[in-house]
């Protein structure tokens, strides 16, 4: 069947970290969706039509609702596939597993990853990581500080080992989780880029074997659509989130205020819209675009700033 307005879309590659955790919770919840590849470096023509700017994989597309950021993507796909549940004992955990793994454990990754020598990093990557990051992507350095990163990889993998240490099948018992994904999506990252990592994950053999079970729950039910089809769909499509003042917003932003929200970290790019609906974990904004007509984008609160505009 061709994708449509209830269709899941990710707009995602397929060497893209953070898409994987999102495509293993795609697994645990062994859903249906579409992947819409889009390239790793700017430009994105196509995906910042949909964001207004956002330029980070992955995004997803339901209609004319647009998910940024991999925890906003997760967040929605609990809500509206809630069975079986991405939450073992808690969702807190499992939010903070995902913390945890997209900075500190990412950032070591990273530091392996580069640090080591991979075909990934071309001329041209490396000027567009630069610009994302705003700052030198600095390939000798990476090369310098590559033993004491081990070290750090090493030490955080060591934590997943104790954590699986009274023999549960995954992190947080015998159900796959959000911590699962998170955690794991690092070491698949640096199993596609690092054949030195990929010897510092085997010297754990819990983790190695949790690994494998993890790799096992697969990713759904994956076809793909193209871009131009995807931009079609939400063109003809509405949003449908429903207009909702958040009574605890810290900083009296109502729905109609005009806002710019814009990530913390790294691809700091300001997106301006029309504030819908908020809460202490999201963040939902109307705008319009020639292509797409109106969409509504959707932002975490963890990790994201919002500003009166
Ligand atoms: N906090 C974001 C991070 C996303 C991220 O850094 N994605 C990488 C790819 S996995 C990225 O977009 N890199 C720049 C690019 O692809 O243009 C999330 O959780 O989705």
């Amino acid at each position: 069947m061709a994708a449509n307005a209830q269709s899941i879309i990710l707009h995602q590659y397929d060497i893209s970290p953070f898409s994987e955790k999102v495509r293993v919770v795609l697994g645990i919840k062994g859903l249906d969706w579409f992947a819409c590849d889009e390239p790793i470096i700017m430009p994105k023509p196509e995906l910042v039509a949909l964001t207004g700017g956002y330029r980070k994989i992955p995004v997803m597309q339901i209609g004319a609702d647009i998910y940024c950021d991999s925890q906003s993507i997760i967040r929605e796909l609990e809500r509206r596939f809630p069975s079986p549940s991405i939450h073992v004992g808690g969702a807190g955990a499992g939010w903070t597993a995902g913390m945890w793994s997209d900075r500190v454990f990412f950032q070591a990754a990273v530091a392996i990853i580069f640090g080591g020598g991979t075909a990934l990093a071309d001329e041209a990557f490396i000027k567009d990581r630069e610009k994302l990051t705003g700052r030198p992507f600095d390939i000798e350095a990476m090369k310098a500080a590559a033993p004491l990163m081990a070290e750090q990889f090493r030490a955080q993998l060591g934590w997943i080992e104790e954590q699986l240490g009274d023999g549960r099948s995954f992190v947080l018992g015998e159900k796959p989780s959000l911590a699962d994904a998170s955690a794991f999506y690092n070491l698949a990252f640096v199993r596609w880029t690092s054949p030195n990592g990929v010897k510092l994950i085997e010297s754990f053999p819990g983790v190695a074997a949790w690994e494998k079970r993890v790799a096992g729950i697969g990713h759904g039910n994956r076809q793909e659509v193209s871009r131009e089809d995807a931009l079609d769909i939400a063109k003809a499509a509405t949003s449908t989130e429903a207009v909702k003042a958040d009574p605890g917003e810290p900083n009296g932003l109502k729905p109609g205020d005009r806002v710019s929200v814009m990530a913390d970290d790294y691809g700091r790019d300001a997106i301006t819209g029309e504030l819908v609906s908020s809460s202490a974990q999201h963040i939902a904004i109307k705008r319009n675009d020639p292509r797409v007509g109106d969409v509504v984008v959707h932002f975490p609160r963890a990790g994201f700033f919002v500003m009166k505009s």
